[in-house]
């Protein structure tokens, strides 16, 4: 028997705004909407693939000169996929790939263009082969994704408008109460605070009362870079509770001074985002965890292959977040699935967000963690209605990148992003 999926008709690229609370991290804080581009892959034989990336503006456009290109290809062709965006792409694949919010360069866009069109083409294979994605990836080596409760300091509400039922997140107290609710609603067994916002003593003490409250949860905390080395040093005595240190401090020669200093594991979405960042990170033994981010890293298949490399290494592997949706959501599960050893709770932003584009049912955080969505494909169905109830909020939001400094700066005007400042 054939199977085929067929060769793509037509591609969608729709961009879609969510309301965010404000958030707060080093370089600033949350806008009121997050933005993502849903991609929709047509094929002649009448099926339908997702995709979910980014959406500031150059990464839309670049998304709609590889929309122009697509149709033609063959839905198993995903050497032909990266060809094609690297062709459509052509003088603009230097520079970053897309906007997070000040944190990170890459110099190609083309892995950041690849991946939400790998994830669709990957989503009408299994729906061709009545498969779930994860199968395509090798098969699920675990039922139950687990993922971590991601904390963040926050205000308690976006200036000018009512408080959210999260309230102000800064003291310790209101940390353990906000972990309190995504523990008690979710069942997450592992606890992520995002750091680099207070001084470092203040964020420190945080760490300790959420090891009191919560004794035998796995704790992170990620300044995003914001420590010295000298103060990494100082917070890596938080050894006994951590059970890892994200991206303390800037850069592969910052982190490696850090770990000479330290057993707890470094971990890093920050000094190795590229395959080309390997090598000197391995040569340094600057990181011990690698957070993969199938947005970032080209897609779901060169996802697994950063996999492979990290055991190569003897290095660990965690997954990384941005602000996202269902159709991620079901591509992070999928891939974390099927990826023996990503050990780690993965990060999720999801518990801050309230609208939706998948329609209901199949995402469920429980226990800690998601299952694996059966269905074929990344075996979640687009909600047409909120589709276009989210597209016409991106079109009066106003907002058209991700603009944490620039939007912190309007309400505090001398706010400086500077990293390792402590
Ligand atoms: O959402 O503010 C945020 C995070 O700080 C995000 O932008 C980071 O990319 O979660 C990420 C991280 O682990 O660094
Ligand atoms: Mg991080």
């Amino acid at each position: 028997m054939t199977v085929s999926a067929g060769r793509v008709s037509r591609v969608v690229v729709t961009p879609v705004a969510f309301r965010d609370p404000p958030l707060l991290n080093v370089v600033g804080v949350h806008q009121p909407y997050v933005l993502r581009a849903i991609v929709q892959v047509h094929t002649d034989e009448g099926l339908v693939g997702l995709g979910e990336t980014y959406a500031d503006q150059a990464h839309l456009g670049r998304l709609e000169a590889v929309a122009a290109a697509l149709p033609g290809a063959d839905v198993f062709d995903l050497h032909g996929l990266r060809r094609i965006v690297a062709e459509a792409l052509g003088e603009s694949t230097g520079g970053a790939g897309a906007s997070f919010g000040g944190m990170l360069e890459v110099s190609s866009a083309v892995d950041t263009v690849v991946s939400p069109f790998e994830v669709a083409l990957l989503d009408l294979q299994g729906k061709a082969m009545g498969r779930p994605l994860s199968d395509l990836l090798g098969g699920a080596v675990r039922e139950r994704v687990p993922y971590s409760a991601y904390l963040f300091y926050k205000w308690a509400g976006h200036p000018g408008q009512e408080d959210d039922d999260w309230g102000e997140g800064r003291t310790p107290e209101q940390l353990v109460a906000q972990a309190r609710r995504m523990v008690d609603e979710y069942g997450f067994t592992a606890i992520k605070l995002k750091g680099g916002v207070y001084e470092p003593r203040h964020e420190a003490e945080t760490v300790e009362a959420l090891a009191d409250a919560f004794p035998g949860h796995k704790l992170r905390i990620d300044p995003n870079g914001a420590w010295t080395v000298g103060t990494s040093v100082e917070m890596a005595r938080l050894s006994g509770v951590l059970e890892y240190l994200e991206d303390p401090t800037p850069g592969i020669e910052g982190m490696a001074e850090v770990s000479k200093h330290t057993e707890l594991p470094l971990a890093t979405n920050m000094c190795v985002i590229a395959f080309e960042h390997i090598k000197p990170a391995v040569a340094a033994d600057a990181v011990q965890v690698v957070l993969s981010d199938h947005h970032l890293w080209g897609g779901l298949r060169r996802s697994a292959l950063l996999g492979g490399i990290c055991e190569t290494f003897g290095m660990g592997l965690s997954m990384h977040s941005n602000s996202h949706l269902g159709i991620s959501l079901a591509a992070m599960t999928h891939l974390a699935a099927s990826t023996p050893n990503l050990t780690y709770a993965c990060d999720t932003h999801y518990p801050w967000k309230t609208e939706e584009v998948v329609k209901p049912g199949v995402l469920e955080f429980r226990d800690g963690g998601v299952a694996v969505p059966r269905g074929p494909g990344l075996g979640v169905e687009l909600d047409e209605d909120a589709l276009a109830a989210l597209h016409e909020q991106y079109l009066k939001c106003g907002q058209r990148g991700r603009e944490d400094t620039a939007y912190m700066q309007s309400i505090v005007p001398d706010f400086t992003p500077n990293t390792a400042r402590w």
